[in-house]
């Protein structure tokens, strides 16, 4: 049985949503911030989230999880067979969801809660937003009038790179397009989306 290690609204809500999109069973266990030494001694990476499953299985990182989740308890609509030519495109944005939107975010998250007020605008922090509006734009053309960023059934592609524009809007109050905010109304409407965040 899958236990996701939890804090409501952070990473781990993209592989809580997954399965609720496919109906897997999963326990989730509670972080809180500042993390524990108990927590740091089981996942020495640090951060939120952290995965375990049967034989051993603990891994970081969420994008990773949620290929290793369709994989082990697939097969799934939201990771398209090998021999499926959207399973690139899939791919492409599982990952740039986290490795080029959601890290540059952090840069300006922790700035925002953890710099002292003379270094919360400084130079890196302006870098990495004009990097997070490049990319957006980048993921807006994409999508484009398009109901899912890989064909036509919600993917990998979406959970991640979804979160991604979510912390954005949310808890920095980015601006978003038209379309993008089109689509985020929609992936929260998803039964699956709101089950999902409401897991304390
Ligand atoms: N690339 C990692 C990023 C993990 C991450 O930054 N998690 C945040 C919460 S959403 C965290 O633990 N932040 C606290 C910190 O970095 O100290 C992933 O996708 O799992």
């Amino acid at each position: 049985m899958l236990t996701i290690h939890h804090t409501p609204r952070s990473r781990s809500h993209r592989v809580v949503w997954q399965c609720e999109e496919m109906g897997v069973p999963y326990r989730t266990l509670p972080v809180a911030f500042p993390l524990t030494d108990e927590y740091r001694a089981l996942n020495p990476a640090g951060g939120v989230p952290f995965l375990e499953d049967d034989n051993g299985v603990a891994i970081n990182e969420s994008v990773a999880m949620m290929l290793y989740i369709a994989q082990k308890y697939g097969p799934t609509p939201l990771l398209p067979a090998p021999s499926d030519p959207l399973l690139a495109r899939v791919l492409q944005f599982s990952v740039y969801g986290e490795a080029t939107v959601g890290m540059w975010i952090n840069t300006i998250m922790i700035s925002r809660f953890f710099a002292p007020d003379e270094a919360k605008d400084n130079w890196s922090v302006g870098a990495a937003k004009g990097r997070v509006e490049h990319a957006i734009d980048y993921v807006s053309a994409n999508l484009g009038e398009q109901e899912f960023l890989a064909g036509d059934a919600l993917t990998l592609a979406d959970i991640s790179t979804s979160y991604a524009l979510g912390i954005w809007s949310g808890f920095l109050e980015g601006a978003l397009p038209d379309n993008l905010t089109a689509y985020q109304a929609r992936m929260k409407a998803r039964p699956a989306f709101q089950r999902a965040i409401a897991v304390k």
